[in-house]
């Protein structure tokens, strides 16, 4: 698991068919703002680059990461977006919050994951110190929220495709 010798976001492009036909729903948690500011701008750019047109791209706020749950619970449940791509840092503190966050957050999009026909796209660094945060969002590690973007159209490519054949048997 460890990204100590990959570049995060070293693809930045997909060979994906009617790509400007997707919609996507982007949630920032403003905790740690410097870091998921970058998150977002990375993301963005990077559907961007890829032909999604910019009116395709909602983008809210949340205050933190524990409120990423049930802001993607409510994009998936009363939205038409393709994807939703939940963007937040949890950066480790002096008491055992960071662990019931991260476990929380974890679990709370793992379970939309498993529920939901919509794709929820996990873009939350977790991360023990503000400096490693900060090589994942534009830093030697990259941009995790490029590699968010791109983890989103490709969810999105692959619904699409797998809804849209006729079942094999
Ligand atoms: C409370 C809290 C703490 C201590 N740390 C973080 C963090 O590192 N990253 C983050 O996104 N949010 C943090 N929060 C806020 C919680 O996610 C949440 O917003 C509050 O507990 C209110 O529900």
């Amino acid at each position: 698991m460890s990204s100590a010798q990959q570049n995060l976001s070293s693809r930045k492009m997909v060979n994906i068919s009617d790509i400007d036909h997707f919609r996507f729903t982007v949630l920032v948690a403003q905790w740690n703002k410097e870091v998921t500011g970058a998150l977002e701008q990375g993301c963005i750019e990077t559907l961007l680059l890829n032909g999604i047109p910019r009116e395709s791209i909602r983008v809210f706020a949340v205050p933190g990461s524990w409120e990423l749950i049930s802001a993607a619970r409510l994009a998936v449940t009363h939205s038409k977006t393709d994807a939703v791509i939940c963007i937040g840092a949890v950066i480790k503190g002096d008491t055992p919050h960071f662990e019931y966050i991260c476990q929380g957050v974890t679990n709370g999009l793992a379970t939309l994951c498993s529920t939901q026909d919509i794709p929820v796209i996990f873009g939350v660094l977790t991360v023990n110190t503000l400096q490693q945060a900060l090589d994942r969002c534009g830093g030697i590690h990259g941009n995790k929220g490029d590699e968010a973007a791109i983890t989103a159209i490709e969810l999105a490519a692959l619904s699409r495709d797998i809804r849209s054949k006729e079942p094999l048997f």
